[in-house]
């Protein structure tokens, strides 16, 4: 298949996008969310596809089994602001959808979420990863997805991430923003990759109360087996090797799935700068970030 040049970043109200999350702004922003809507929100690479296929397999796993089988995980839970003109659109795909609950994925800064989220007190469940884990995360996923801005080295990658000149603008703003909303709403359940990987039953028992589900625990070990890493990795409806824009042969999407691989990337010169521009952007925030288990 023939795929277009790799976007560029430019300023869209003080966030850094590409077209294929703006082109359907004005329709997305009118979204109409039922109440029971439940809203997957996340700075990329912080484990959306991992808390996507949770949530699924929690709520559709026993009654739709086909579905696990069939409909890659993306159409399963499809990212509202995505479109290609002409071609599809995750709010399209939101709307088409039959199953209840219906879940939906987004990486949209706080202040961009349609309002109806809001109106509608939709359940909200945010995950956060820490700034390092992050960058290299995403430089990877940059390196293999073609329709992503071109990242360049290593280097310049990670000062752009410390500029903030990322698809989906600013880590840090996307994390604190999203903190200071979930002070005042008790709708967004704010959860970490770290402690997702530390302690899996723990923040699964924490995910079914916020939603209000009690499985039995025989179904939390067969969501929690299912949802290994390695199992997702081989499974062609989790690992995003449906999508046709991601090169496998650059790097896995399912890459490694750990804390802690920012010491493979970052020089110690890197480590240092790094730390000192994150304790000046991070200084007005309680929000704590584990780097290490
Ligand atoms: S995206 O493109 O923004 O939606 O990516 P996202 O799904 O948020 O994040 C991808 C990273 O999450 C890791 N991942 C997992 N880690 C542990 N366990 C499980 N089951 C799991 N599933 C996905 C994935 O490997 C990416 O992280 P890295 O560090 O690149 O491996």
């Amino acid at each position: 298949m023939d795929l277009p040049p790799r976007p560029e970043l430019f300023d869209f109200h003080g966030v850094s996008m590409i077209p294929c999350f703006t082109d359907n702004w004005e329709n997305y922003q009118n979204f109409q969310a039922r109440p029971d809507d439940i809203l997957i929100a996340t700075y990329p690479k912080a484990g959306t596809t991992w808390v996507s296929y949770i949530l699924d397999l929690l709520y559709f796993r026993e009654s739709l089994e086909d579905r696990q089988t069939t409909i890659p995980i993306y159409e399963r839970v499809p990212f509202l602001e995505i479109c290609v003109p002409g071609l599809f659109s995750g709010k399209d795909q939101v709307d088409n959808l039959t199953t209840s609950p219906r879940l939906i994925k987004t990486h949209l800064p706080v202040q961009f979420v349609p309002k109806s989220f809001w109106e509608q007190n939709c359940r909200i469940v945010y995950v956060a990863r820490n700034a390092k884990d992050s960058v290299v995360s995403f430089f990877h996923f940059d390196r293999m997805n073609k329709a992503q801005p071109e990242p360049g080295d290593w280097s310049s990658y990670l000062k752009r991430f410390m500029d903030g000149k990322m698809v989906f603008g600013s880590w840090y703003e996307h994390v604190k923003g999203w903190w200071e909303k979930q002070k005042s709403h008790p709708n967004i359940l704010y959860l970490f990759y770290e402690d997702l990987i530390e302690n899996t039953e723990e923040e699964l028992d924490k995910l079914c109360s916020f939603l209000g589900l009690s499985p039995s625990s025989e179904s939390k070990k067969q969501v929690m087996e299912k949802a290994l890493f390695d199992n997702m990795k081989n499974n062609k409806m989790a690992n995003g090797s449906a999508d046709a824009v991601l090169d496998f042969k650059i790097s896995p999407f399912m890459r490694k799935g750990k804390v802690g691989d920012w010491k493979n990337h970052f020089t110690v010169q890197q480590n240092e700068q790094f730390s000192e521009d994150y304790d000046k952007k991070m200084k007005d925030t309680d929000l704590q970030f584990r780097t290490v288990l």
